[in-house]
């Protein structure tokens, strides 16, 4: 696997070509405000937020047509517990989102999208496109927060193999959770990306976190009142200083996690209290990015994706967010818990006003992008997600490539969804491999399971009726489901037949921890 020593030598020479474009007398600004909501810019965090747009303008204009016959770019956008509900157009009453609502205005909002219950399991099984306990980890070992073996393959990995530039700015949390015991070896630029400007993990404590470039720290404590801005102002210069070649910028914002924090410009603006600042500084961003992606002329070559990395966080209280009408939150295998908002935006390529129910995951983006991008997936072990190019594209009848979507919370398989029907698992209220601390947890959310529980999500979204009695063949199906996953990816009390180990300690050693009865 490269590391991408002259992927990221060469990036910083074209950045350093961008930014002095940006300070060059008459530069315009075409990123930083035109055509956003909310106003203009405040310059102080950085100044790579000023582009050129005459160049590319120029282009777009002498060929008339988007260029087809060059590799679309990707960009990621993942927030952090941002609920379900919190986007005006997922139905928020409190928190405006303009720009994030014209986006899905232009492109397709899913309203079955899929990621993991926190943090770092979500990351990986994006960036992987695989449930996190198939996925290997440094020393084999099973943490809350996996540290992603730099043996596995990444989207970024896999992009670059076929001549992308890849850059990451935010959270990355794959390295360890810990401020001060991440493994420098599997930050970004150990797992396929030439740059990194963001947080290793969390920003759970304002005083430790440090902001890292390229792994070295380059402010401690980091201001999170500034970083929304900063990781979008880093990501334009990128998506800048690469114009001309294919790109994958991926950016997991740091909030709405907690600790909160929003620039002076939306401080005390929303009406949602800080939490609602926060997102609607994010939707201001979003607006940013867009605007620099028109002003380069990429529009019709680029698709942008904005998805939640798992449900909001009840135990935050006014700092946390919401998943209405969805049952449960972070941390739980109720619907809340893993289903997200999701939006893509491709103008020409991904059908606009669309609203899409079909069942689709963050796992499915590794295969999607790799097809799109005409990158070959590995072949030597099992990937979960599915390419559903056809789904996004609008092609009449294509469904999701999901047989069943299984619901991890740790190391514990809860419940599994196949269609319209949902299985909920038994299970203890607080089993002890689970996720489920009363630190953590609302504890709405934990209950004793005794027997299997159905729902029916396309007439119970709230997961409120159980129909188990009604459905025992539908029951029956779904716990052979479950059987089949626990074989193949595993469980709290077994390793599955096709989970990875690249190292050669023993496998799990922790396990004692977590298998308790
Ligand atoms: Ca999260």
């Amino acid at each position: 696997m490269s590391t991408g020593q002259l992927g990221r030598r060469g990036f910083l020479a074209a950045a350093g070509l961008a930014l002095a474009a940006a300070r060059a007398p008459g530069a315009a600004d075409a990123a930083a405000g035109g055509g956003s909501t909310g106003g203009s810019a405040s310059s102080a965090a950085s100044e790579p937020h000023t582009i050129r747009a005459a160049k590319p303008a120029a282009r777009a204009a002498a060929t008339g047509a988007p260029d087809r016959g060059r590799k679309p770019n990707f960009i990621i956008i993942y927030t952090d517990d941002q609920g379900y509900n919190d986007l005006g157009c997922y139905g928020s009453p409190l928190i405006a989102t303009p720009r994030i609502d014209r986006m899905a205005a232009e492109g397709t909002r899913f309203t079955s999208f899929y990621a993991q219950t926190v943090c770092g399991p979500s990351r990986a099984a994006l960036m992987t496109g695989c449930y996190p306990l198939r996925v290997a980890t440094k020393g084999n070992r099973v943490e809350i927060h996996p540290r992603l073996h730099s043996k596995e393959v990444t989207i970024a990995d896999l992009l670059k193999s076929v001549g992308y530039a890849t850059a990451a700015f935010g959270k990355w949390d794959l390295a360890g959770h810990s401020n001060n015991g991440y493994e420098p070896e599997l930050l970004p630029g150990g797992q396929g990306f030439d740059y990194h400007f963001g947080t290793p993990t969390s920003n759970d404590s304002r005083k430790g976190t440090p902001l890292l470039r390229n792994g070295e720290i380059i402010e401690r404590p980091t201001d999170f009142d500034t970083l929304t801005q900063r990781y979008t102002d880093e990501a334009i210069a990128f998506i800048t200083a690469n114009r001309d070649r294919p790109f994958f910028a991926y950016i997991p914002h740091s909030m709405p996690h907690t600790e909160l924090g929003a620039s002076p410009k939306f401080r005390g603006t929303s009406k949602r209290g800080l939490y609602g600042d926060v997102i609607e500084e994010i939707d201001w961003n979003v607006g940013r990015l867009l605007d620099a992606v028109k002003a380069l002329g990429l529009e019709e070559t680029t698709y942008v994706i904005f998805a939640s990395d798992n449900g909001p966080w009840h135990k935050k209280g006014e700092h946390g967010g919401s998943a209405a009408p969805l049952r449960g939150a972070k941390t739980s295998a109720w619907e809340g818990g893993l289903r997200v908002p999701c939006i893509m935006r491709a103008p020409g390529r991904i059908p606009a006003g669309r609203v899409c129910d079909e069942i689709a995951c963050t796992m499915d983006l590794l295969p999607t992008l790799a097809a799109l991008a005409g990158a070959k997936l590995p072949t030597d072990r099992v990937i979960d997600g599915h390419d559903i190019t056809g789904l996004i594209g609008g092609k009449a009848g294509a469904a999701g490539g999901t047989e069943a979507f299984y619901y991890y919370v740790h190391t514990h398989l809860q419940a599994v969804r196949s269609g319209r029907w949902k299985l909920h698992l038994p299970r203890p209220a607080q089993p002890p491999w689970g996720f489920n601390w009363p630190k953590f947890v609302d504890p709405a959310d934990v209950i004793n399971i005794a027997v299997p529980l159905l729902y029916d999500l396309d007439a119970d979204i709230g997961e409120r009726q159980d129909v188990a009695g009604e459905h025992p063949d539908v029951v029956k199906r779904l716990l052979a489901l479950a059987e089949k996953a626990r074989d193949d990816i595993g469980d709290y009390n077994r390793i599955g037949r096709n989970a990875r180990f690249f190292d050669p300690q023993p496998r799990r050693p922790d396990a004692a921890k977590w298998v308790r009865t």
